[in-house]
């Protein structure tokens, strides 16, 4: 039977990003159209990503879907958005096309097997990786060509900025199709090279209230964030890209706080109120403010998403010093040397007047590990038939 009706599987990787203008609310539900543009930075898939494998089949009878191992309900409005709108593609490139070169492909049911390196639901964008890595993937096997950013929209508003390397704006755009709300690369990853990210994941826990469901509320009842996104966030992402492109870390570092402050905010501000950071959060804004105040300038920038893990954005040249701060104000749990997880850091000795600077008791623990990574790249396609998720059969390999 295999070899009567093969399948063709092709395997892409994707990334996580990181908002420093941050979106938060929606005009448009259905179609995940956004009230302000955002701006992201893409982080390196070294260290965290999603890996999706596609399969079409004329064996297949169904479309089928698997997350982490686990089959999901394929019925999904989001997943069935994607589905739907990649099969639109397709059917528009055939028929622009001279109509030999795609293949017999478009009735076929897919199979996917996504998995992710990194904890689903915990703050870290898993959503905005595995959506974005879905609509690549399902683009390559499929044949599709061109603009994805509405097949990655449909799945999660935030994947679309996946599906580049480097600085990422999503243009809200201002038509009610969305035809012009898209993603656009601002500065390629090779473009800041200096600029390093440290996740400081301090809770593995799902979250408590949902990203969709926060937007709403948050859209229904808080007067700030209509506010952000009609006075703030327009003068934001134009001065967010000039510090971009002037490699400009002090403006860059600066914006990015007061942004997800603001972000955090608008959340406090949403009726009833909805609250993302926890107390090691608190603690680690309060550490990033005193080792800037001690330097005298802006050497470290946190941002958090709807979860309580931190991002901090450094320089090549803080990033030892500042882990060791870390390091000093939560000292890890005995398995101290996985503390650090991905790019290298050197440990060095903090100075007496930092640690004075630091002024604060030490909280053991609650920071579990630091994910020590950069800018990096955008989604990529796999060569190796090794790496693909699913067996000839079509179902999910077991894992190893
Ligand atoms: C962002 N976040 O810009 C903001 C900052 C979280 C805080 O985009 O409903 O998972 O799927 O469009 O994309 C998370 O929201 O929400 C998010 P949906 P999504 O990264």
């Amino acid at each position: 039977m295999a070899s009567e009706k093969p399948l063709v599987a092709v395997t892409c990787t994707a990334p996580v990003n990181i908002a420093v203008v941050k979106y938060w609310g929606k005009r448009d539900e259905d179609l995940v159209l956004p009230i302000n543009s955002s701006l992201s930075v893409t982080l390196h898939q070294d260290q965290l990503k999603a890996t999706t494998t596609a399969a079409i089949s004329e064996a297949f009878t169904e479309d089928r879907v698997w997350l982490n191992g686990s089959e999901q309900d394929v019925g999904q409005p989001r997943l069935q958005a994607c589905l739907g709108e990649i099969r639109h593609l397709a059917r528009k490139c055939r028929s622009t096309d001279d109509g030999d070169s795609l293949p017999l492909s478009l009735g076929y049911k897919v199979h996917v097997a996504s998995v992710n390196n990194f904890p689903t639901a915990a703050g870290l964008a898993s959503s905005a990786a595995g959506y974005a890595c879905l609509a690549y993937t399902l683009a390559r096997v499929y044949g599709v060509e061109g603009e994805l950013s509405e097949v990655a929209r449909r799945g999660s508003g935030s994947a679309c900025r996946s599906l580049y390397g480097g600085f990422v704006e999503w243009q809200m755009g201002e038509r009610p199709d969305g035809k012009d709300s898209v993603a656009r690369q601002v500065a390629p990853e090779s473009h800041w090279p200096e600029l390093r990210v440290l996740v400081l994941v301090v809770s593995a826990e799902k979250k408590q209230t949902g990203s969709t469901a926060g937007m709403q509320a948050s859209v229904a009842t808080s007067a700030l964030l209509k506010f952000r996104a009609e006075s703030v966030v327009p003068g934001r992402m134009a001065e967010m890209v000039r510090c971009i492109r002037e490699r400009d870390f002090q403006g860059f570092g600066l914006l990015t706080m007061k942004d997800s402050n603001q972000f955090h905010a608008t959340c406090l501000d949403t009726f009833p109120p909805i609250s993302y950071l926890s107390d090691t959060s608190r603690r680690i804004i309060h550490l990033v403010h005193c080792f800037n105040a001690h330097h005298g300038q802006t050497k470290v920038a946190y941002t958090f998403d709807a979860g309580p893990n931190a991002v901090v954005f450094t320089l090549d040249n803080t990033v030892d010093e500042f882990v060791a701060a870390v390091r000093h104000s939560f000292p890890p749990d005995s398995k101290g040397d996985k503390f650090v997880k991905g790019l290298p850091v050197r440990p060095v000795l903090l100075s007496d007047e930092l640690k004075a600077a630091l002024a604060m008791e030490p909280a053991p623990g609650s920071v579990r590990y630091i994910i020590s990574t950069q800018v990096g790249p955008g989604p990529q396609m796999l060569d190796d038939p090794h790496l693909h998720l699913l067996g000839p059969d079509g179902l999910p390999k077991p894992a190893t």
